[in-house]
């Protein structure tokens, strides 16, 4: 039983798109995973399949009508334990978190939104759950969706093969990446970091932890945060529940 992609649309000649070239395109070929397609506009109403209509209280823009995104969901068949997804810049950000879940399930019904949205009784009726994948405007779902899926093929069994999904776990650590260099060890003039030539691996591996914590504080002040939080919790803790609880200016709380 492969991981299975259904993509509520009114573009499916988007899918599976760049999915189908490199990592995820020879997963798609070995079975690890299926992309299927279902057209919004065969839902449509009357002669011209309408899909949307005016918003109800005015305003700019269209709607998608809750009978015609109902009627594509059940066109699709789609597993009551598979999570629906509405890609929508109104909903909480995509999460490594939530990319791990997916992963680690059926698979996905994804419906992608254009014009203003999609009718909000029929998100909550079919308990669709609204993700964003971050602070800018995109022009519909469609290439919202293909990040989303980006993101949980490469985590299926196989896909990556066993190292990488291991290391992913303990590796990053809430902090962003230190910097990569390669041969030449000179190149237009610039030399590489003296200390990644040394061999002394203990210096590398300390070099290398500095400047993932410099890059974090400077590029990603709410990780850094959230790291230095994280940091000072496991240390408290060490020292003892009681002391951690003082710090905090709390009794005791237990955990
Ligand atoms: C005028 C109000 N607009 C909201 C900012 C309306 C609107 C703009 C763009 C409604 C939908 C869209 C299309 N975007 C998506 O469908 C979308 C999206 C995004 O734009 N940014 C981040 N994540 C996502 S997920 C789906």
């Amino acid at each position: 039983m492969s991981w299975q992609a259904t993509v509520v649309t009114l573009f499916p000649e988007m899918f599976p798109g760049p999915l189908g070239q490199s990592l995820a395109g020879r997963a798609l070929e070995n079975g690890v995973w299926s992309c299927r397609t279902e057209d919004l506009r065969e839902h449509g109403l009357g002669r011209h399949r309408a899909v949307d209509d005016t918003p109800f209280g005015g305003g700019a823009g269209m709607v998608i009508r809750p009978d015609v995104a109902d009627a594509a969901l059940a066109a699709t068949q789609a597993d009551a334990n598979i999570p629906c997804v509405y890609l929508t810049p109104r909903g909480r950000p995509l999460t490594q978190a939530d990319v791990r879940r997916y992963a680690e399930g059926p698979g996905v019904m994804l419906l992608c939104g254009r014009f203003e949205g999609v009718d909000e009784r029929f998100l909550q009726a079919r308990g669709v759950e609204q993700v964003s994948i971050g602070d800018y405007v995109l022009s519909g779902g469609e290439t919202a969706a293909l990040v989303l899926l980006d993101a949980c093929v490469r985590l299926l069994p196989g896909v990556m093969g066993s190292e990488q999904s291991g290391v992913e776990e303990s590796f990053s650590d809430g902090l962003l990446e230190y910097p990569h260099y390669t041969r030449p060890a000179v190149w237009d003039g610039h030399e590489v970091p003296e200390v990644l030539l040394s061999g002394n691996h203990a210096a590398i591996a300390q070099w290398r932890q500095a400047k993932a914590e410099e890059t974090t504080r400077e590029r990603r002040p709410d990780l850094w945060s959230a790291w230095l939080a994280r940091k000072n919790e496991n240390r408290t803790a060490a020292v003892g529940g009681a002391a951690q609880a003082d710090l905090r200016g709390l009794r005791r709380i237990p955990t």
